[in-house]
């Protein structure tokens, strides 16, 4: 039972009563052009409804770079403290019901108080992170020369007992999936065998893989470079497909959009991985040289439009198993991480509506005919229409707020945290 929600009803009412009535007229107008075009309105509000998008625990503290970290006043100290914000974005915009966990950051002693903690604000748990690219306190092996991969069976042994905790501690969380990334790699020519890091890597993901629970997935996560400078292990999609494949059914791959050389064509990437039955989730964020991890959407809002018209291509074309998990994965340095996620997970839903919209059987006439330009005006045309009021009247429909933005600002939340989030906090500083 959601019922400690951090916003007050009353509060959230009144927000949207100031703004209700002009969402009506546009609305409406904006209805009668996309019905002009064959599309009905409210099936589009039906649709953005069910998508969901889970926030990662750690995008909630503010983010930084290996230079610095600026701290602002109230943010949470404690995962505790971080479902509370989690929650804050969830009951405003109402696209983020879940939160992904990292382990160890978020180890509790009593995981049924968090679990319960979680659902009084209405959250739920999605897919469980492990993090062996860092040392913990007391381990008794260090990850400095790797983790799965590491030439020292008993460094690997320790990599493995680390994700079955994390499917344990999933399992009693709610999850159904453990996402793995590794950072391990060489900085130096000759440093790491190539082939036989990664038969390492796939034997040590087939002993996790063998201990899924029912109905779990494992997402593997590629990544181009960093912290490894030279070399990484899983480096690509290619690689991340073959590991996949080899370990069943059950592997799938995540596709982390920054996670690539920057004019890699990330859309089709994510059309192959469908294509083969592979394509697990995401995490969205934007970027211009690298991993940046800026805002979903802020830089190349058109990026996410692509992969969110091969994503309603596969579902349309009833693809068998396509089920991608969704998750925002970014590092919010210069804003308050709240807002962030609220407009993050609003150009999610933006690029799926916008996708929605793309008249597939005239692209597929278009693509058949050879015309390139009537083709890429169809998903032009669709992506340059502002769908703002189906956004909207969604979340007023499922008791959110109509412009999230603007009602947190003027809710004060981060001004009372601020007050009463005084300690230093106890976990990690957030930066990704
Ligand atoms: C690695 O850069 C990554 O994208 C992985 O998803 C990690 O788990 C996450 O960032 C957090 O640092
Ligand atoms: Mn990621």
């Amino acid at each position: 039972m959601a019922d400690r929600l951090p916003i007050s009803a009353e509060f959230l009412a009144e927000q949207n009563a100031a703004l209700e009535a002009h969402l009506r007229a546009d609305f409406e107008h904006l209805g009668a052009q996309l019905e002009r075009r064959g599309a009905a309105i409210d099936r589009l509000v039906d649709r953005v409804r069910g998508l969901r998008v889970a926030i990662p625990t750690w995008g909630v503290g503010t983010g930084g770079t290996r230079f610095a970290r600026f701290p602002i006043p109230g943010e949470p100290r404690s995962i505790f403290e971080k479902l509370e914000d989690c929650a804050v974005v969830q009951q405003l915009g109402r696209a983020t019901p879940t939160v992904s966990p990292h382990l160890p950051w978020d180890r509790v002693d009593d995981v049924d108080a968090l679990r319960r903690h979680a659902a009084a604000l209405g959250l739920g748990f999605d897919a469980v992170n492990s993090n062996t690219f860092q040392d913990q306190q007391g381990q008794g092996h260090s990850y400095k020369y790797g983790s799965l991969t590491h030439v020292d069976p008993a460094v690997r042994a320790q990599a493995v007992a680390h994700n079955l905790d994390c499917i344990a501690v999933g399992e009693r969380l709610g999850s159904k999936a453990l996402t793995v990334w590794i950072a391990d790699g060489s900085n130096f020519p000759g440093q790491q065998h190539f082939a036989r890091a990664l038969d390492r890597y796939v034997d040590a993901m087939r002993e996790i893989y063998a201990k899924l629970p029912d109905g779990w997935r494992l997402f593997l996560e590629h990544k181009l470079y960093e912290p490894a400078l030279y070399s990484t292990v899983v480096a690509d999609w290619g690689t991340s497909y073959v590991c996949a494949e080899r370990l069943g059914p059950r592997a799938q791959c995540l596709v982390d959009l920054g996670h690539h050389a920057p004019t890699v064509n990330v859309e089709q990437i994510v059309a192959r991985l469908i294509q083969f039955g592979k394509l697990g989730g995401f995490h969205f964020n934007d970027s211009k040289y690298g991993d940046d991890d800026l805002d979903t959407g802020a830089v190349d809002p058109f990026r996410i439009f692509l992969v969110f018209n091969e994503l309603v291509d596969a579902e349309a074309r009833e693809v068998d198993g396509f089920d991608p998990a969704y998750m925002l994965d970014q590092s919010h340095n210069v804003t308050d991480p709240i807002e962030s996620l609220i407009e993050s997970a609003a150009a999610v839903q933006r690029a799926f509506v916008q996708a929605l919209l793309v008249d597939r059987d005239a692209l597929g006439a278009a693509q058949e005919a050879n015309d390139p330009l009537g083709a890429a005006q169809l998903l032009r045309e669709a992506a340059r229409t502002d769908v703002e009021p189906v956004l909207r009247m969604s979340r007023l429909g499922a008791g959110g707020a109509i412009d999230p933005l603007a009602a947190y600002r003027a809710s004060g939340y981060r001004a009372r945290t601020a007050e009463t989030r005084t300690a230093e906090p106890t976990g990690r500083p957030g930066i990704v």
